[in-house]
């Protein structure tokens, strides 16, 4: 077995390429996850890389004030790994970052970590069946499967708007917070009225001089049910195991019982509606302002959002919401379409992610040179959101049509890790080198997620969204049905749904086969 600690210490540009069995790209919910199964499972042949410095991806990245999960903690957390000592019900940044911090070292996957590993290529190499990776710093590595854990909501979405390079104030991202530049009496403007604005927006608010607040769309918002976890609670949690996975259980149904809304019935969205309009009337008495907040399309068409403080930070004497669309910008003022100048000393961006386009190009290339972006040139999309015909041994974490508008985003990652492992198990056994999904499959797949998505209240609510590819209007971001169905679909890896490179003699020189030790079929509880 060729476990990590016996690999060359290939920390220079120019040492030679580096093998490894698998490979995993990200070390969130995702990377991390996928690790732990593998190590799990007696599989030890794996690498995880990592871009940044540190573990956490999402939950490294963000970590603007208020930056808490919208998902109960006890779901929003890995099966396998319960946590008796989440302080909340929706827990902050911080705790969900040592979470992860804390599974990395009691599963044993530092000595599988490289740091600060950069992916720049990932390019299958069809003679040899192995995918060639170059990183960023020039070091290079070979693996027979890649697992991309690189998420879908990474890369920063920058608003087009004219003037914005001239800015001369202070302006940045919410991913990439500047806590070192203080608010505090600044005259401030915020864009975008999404789940990160409206999260860091009541936590800023009381301490700027002046916000204007951006809004192109309102948000639907419900009540928050968050709340503090007693110390009674916890100690339960600690001594009697099951109580958590019963409080568990108990929130998966009742997450997934708004399926029935979103994709079964829209028309019962109706009820949830008035919720949140009752909710905006408690908590904004100002007419004026409680219609400006009104949204105009059915609710769970956009993502629809939760929080208690966000309505009365915008009541405040000192913020407004401007809705009047921003012209440009200028050197220390944003400029409105009716000529009106509000001059601000920082400009911060709640403007979201490319969520359809989550890679840049080149970054993944399949067989025959073709890259992730040319197969995807119609839209994302892969089998089962994890692997896509032409790209073998690839499987992606958090793929095409995976996506959440109602639950926890660590069960759909568990199915698919589970899937993986059983693809890699039964390669081993079958003595399968690579495997790459047919054509039909894929194409069968993604006709049944388009039809049933054509019905659902993204496609019919009548409002723009992320989970809409702007190039063709298709949803290749949501999974369109309840996640328990997902989890029965991934169950098993059907290698009748690909094509096979057996394993020839001299593979075992050229990569790693071999390494698994009782991989069993994975199953993991909700
Ligand atoms: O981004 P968004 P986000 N001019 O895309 C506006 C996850 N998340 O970072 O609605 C003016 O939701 C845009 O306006 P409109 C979660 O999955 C999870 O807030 O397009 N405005 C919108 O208001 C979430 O869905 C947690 O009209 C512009 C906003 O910017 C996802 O991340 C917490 C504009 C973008 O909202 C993204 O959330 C936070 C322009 N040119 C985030 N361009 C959890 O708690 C964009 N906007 C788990």
């Amino acid at each position: 077995m060729n476990a990590p600690a016996d690999l060359p210490d290939y920390l220079s540009a120019d040492s030679p390429e580096v093998a490894c069995d698998i490979a995993i790209i990200g070390s969130g919910f995702a990377g991390l996850g996928m690790g732990i199964r593998l190590k799990q499972s007696g599989v030890d042949d794996f690498l995880i890389f990592e871009r940044a410095g540190s573990i956490g991806g999402t939950w490294r990245d963000n970590h603007y004030p208020g930056c808490a999960c919208d998902v109960q903690s006890h779901l929003y957390s890995f099966s396998f790994a319960p946590n008796p000592d989440w302080s909340r019900m929706f827990s902050p940044q911080p705790e969900i970052r040592r979470y992860l911090e804390h599974c990395t070292d009691s599963f044993g996957l530092r000595e599988h970590l490289r740091l600060n590993h950069e992916l720049r290529s990932a390019k299958w190499d069809d003679a040899a069946a192995v995918w060639r990776l170059h990183m960023a710093d020039g070091r290079r590595v070979r693996a027979r499967v890649l697992i991309s854990g690189m998420g879908g909501l990474s890369r920063p979405s920058i608003p087009n708007i004219p003037g914005l390079d001239t800015f001369a104030g202070t302006m940045f991202h919410s991913q990439q917070w500047r806590h070192d530049y203080p608010l505090t009496d600044k005259h401030v403007a915020v864009i975008g009225t999404g789940a990160s604005a409206i999260q860091f927006v009541p936590q800023i608010a009381p301490a700027v001089a002046h916000l204007d607040l951006y809004q192109r769309t309102p948000p639907w918002i419900m009540p928050k049910p968050d709340r503090r976890v007693s110390a009674f609670e916890r100690a339960m949690f600690r001594r009697l195991p099951f109580t958590q996975r019963l409080a568990r259980t108990g929130l998966y149904w009742m997450l997934e019982s708004r399926v029935l809304g979103f994709v079964i019935h829209p028309k019962l969205m109706k009820a949830v509606e008035r919720i949140a309009r009752r909710h905006l009337r408690r908590q904004v008495p100002d007419p004026v302002l409680r219609q400006t907040l009104t949204p105009d399309y059915t609710i769970g068409c956009k993502r629809v959002l939760i929080s208690n403080d966000y309505y009365p930070a915008l009541s405040r004497s000192n913020v407004d919401v401007v809705t009047t669309g921003i012209d440009h910008v200028e050197a220390d003022a944003v400029v409105l379409r009716d000529g009106t100048r509000r001059p601000v000393d920082a400009i911060i961006l709640g403007t979201g992610f490319h969520a359809t386009d989550p890679l840049p190009r080149g970054v993944i290339v399949g067989r025959e040179g073709r890259d992730l972006l040319d197969a995807w040139r119609d839209g994302a999309e892969a089998y089962l959101g994890t692997t896509v015909t032409g790209f073998p041994n690839l499987f992606l974490i958090v793929g095409p049509n995976t996506g959440l508008g109602h639950s926890s985003m660590v069960f759909m990652i568990e199915s698919q890790v589970n899937y993986v492992l059983d693809a890699l198990a039964q390669m081993h056994r079958e003595r399968v080198r690579a495997v790459d999904v047919r054509p039909p499959v894929q194409q069968q797949f993604n006709h049944g997620i388009q039809q049933k998505l054509g019905h659902a209240i993204w496609s019919e609510g009548g409002c723009a969204s992320w989970y809409i590819d702007p190039n063709n209007g298709k949803n290749t971001t949501l999974w369109p049905g309840f996640t328990w169905q997902f989890r029965q679909a991934t169950r098993t890896f059907r290698m009748a749904d690909y094509e096979r490179w057996p394993v020839r003699d001299h593979d075992a020189d050229t990569a790693h086969q071999g390494a698994h030790h009782n991989v069993p079929t994975a199953t993991v509880r909700a």
